[in-house]
């Protein structure tokens, strides 16, 4: 159910004046410390942001997907760590759960998650294991009131602070993503091991690390739905994590806007502000367009989502134009900074770095040019 507008609104200014006053002036220090500070993460908790997805009956704000991009656009317009800090518990690592957790999984884990008391993370990538996540080797196998659950997991998100891995494993013989059964895996159970978080181009200060499972015994009632529902489960999460990640697109490329704009309008060349530049104004319609238009496509597909439609499309089509967008909006950020753009020191040039992973994780744009193409020849239009 939506919030009252006066209270959504509130939180849409608590969100922006968060981002504004409180994230934008560590950006450079989250960059080099390559972490969220602690005392950032507390106010996080205490702004709602780990529970923003989850039913108010479980402690969340329950925003519908409406809301929820509108706060996940406001939070794109500072570096992209702030988020993934709270994103797996809004959405990847929480959404299995709610999408096809039991009464009795919701009551043991939501509130937790909800709160931010504990962190989740979403394992579905293998090392050998990327695109094709229907053919994942991690096995669970059934040992009387337990799975014994092997494999390893590979660029897990925020793995380095998880309590809790919603973890797919193949559990059937049959090929696919058939064989496949979704677990709620608790880090303290033995024979989990977290490895080192990768070096990575960018988003420093979100971890990424492989989880190796050596005969972990997970308890049976921690399956998520039924025997072989695992991979439906993993799609439907990823359906609604592609447009929240789309949001955060939209927000970058807000950001980068008026980072542009900023710039334009204060650096002078031949006589007169760059901005007066038609070359320039050109970059800078053609990323205010662009944006607007992935804007429109993000909020129509969230209330299409809280409908009740189907929007396996409209999700990737989202993710796909608005991740491929902000990297066309930051590449003419750097240009319209010319060789600011390409100096640390102005900001640009680290979210330049950071956007490139828009284009991959939550599934690569040639994966939602897959799914785009088949559900269009599917519905015939
Ligand atoms: N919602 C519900 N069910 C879905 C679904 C969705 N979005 N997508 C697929 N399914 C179901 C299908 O209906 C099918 O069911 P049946 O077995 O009953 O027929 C089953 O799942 C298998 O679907 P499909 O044949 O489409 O699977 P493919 O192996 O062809 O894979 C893609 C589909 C490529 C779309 C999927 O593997 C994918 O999204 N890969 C990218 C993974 C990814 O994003 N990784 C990023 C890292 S995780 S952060």
């Amino acid at each position: 159910m939506a919030l009252d507008s006066d209270t959504f609104d509130a939180l849409i200014a608590a969100v922006r004046r968060f981002v504004a006053e409180r994230l934008r002036p560590l950006e450079a220090q989250v960059e080099a410390d390559d972490a969220v500070p602690d005392a950032v993460i507390a106010e996080m908790r205490d702004l709602g942001l780990f529970g923003l997805s989850i039913d108010p009956d479980y402690g969340g704000l329950g925003l519908t997907m409406g809301e929820e991009v509108r706060v996940a656009i406001e939070l794109g317009r500072t570096t992209p760590a702030f988020r993934s800090a709270f994103g797996t518990n809004v959405g990847i690592g929480s959404q299995g759960l709610v999408i096809a957790g039991s009464a009795e999984q919701k009551a043991a884990w939501l509130p937790r998650i909800a709160s931010g008391e504990i962190i989740t993370s979403f394992a579905l990538t293998e090392p050998d294991v990327g695109s094709d996540s229907g053919s994942v080797t991690t096995r669970a196998v059934r040992d009387g009131d337990v799975y014994r659950l092997t494999g390893t997991k590979r660029y897990i998100t925020n793995a380095d602070r998880a309590d809790l891995f919603t973890v797919m494993a193949r559990t059937g013989e049959e090929k696919g993503g058939r064989g496949v059964s979704a677990f709620l895996v608790p880090r303290d159970l033995p024979g989990v091991t977290v490895g080192a978080p990768e070096k990575k181009m960018g988003q420093k200060g979100a971890k990424v690390a492989d989880v190796v499972f050596d005969d972990v015994p997970v308890p049976a009632a921690n399956r998520l739905g039924a025997d072989g529902d695992g991979f439906r489960i993993a799609m439907q999460v990823l359906d609604r994590g592609r447009l929240h990640i789309a949001a955060v697109c939209v927000g970058v490329a807000e950001r980068l806007i008026a980072d542009a704009v900023a710039y334009a309008t204060s650096r002078r060349q031949f006589g007169k502000a760059i901005a007066e530049h038609q070359l320039i104004q050109a970059m800078i319609a053609d990323s205010k367009t662009e944006a607007l238009a992935a804007r429109a496509l993000v909020l129509d597909t969230a209330v299409k989502k809280d409908a009740g439609e189907d929007v396996i499309l409209e999700s990737a089509a989202a993710k796909y134009y608005a991740s491929e967008m902000v990297g066309r909006v930051a590449d003419r950020a750097v240009q319209i900074l010319g060789g600011a753009g390409y100096i640390a020191d102005y900001g640009v040039e680290r979210l330049y770095r950071d956007v490139r992973l828009f284009r991959i994780y939550e599934g690569t744009s040639q994966i939602q040019q897959l799914i785009i193409a088949r559900e269009t020849l599917k519905r015939g239009e």
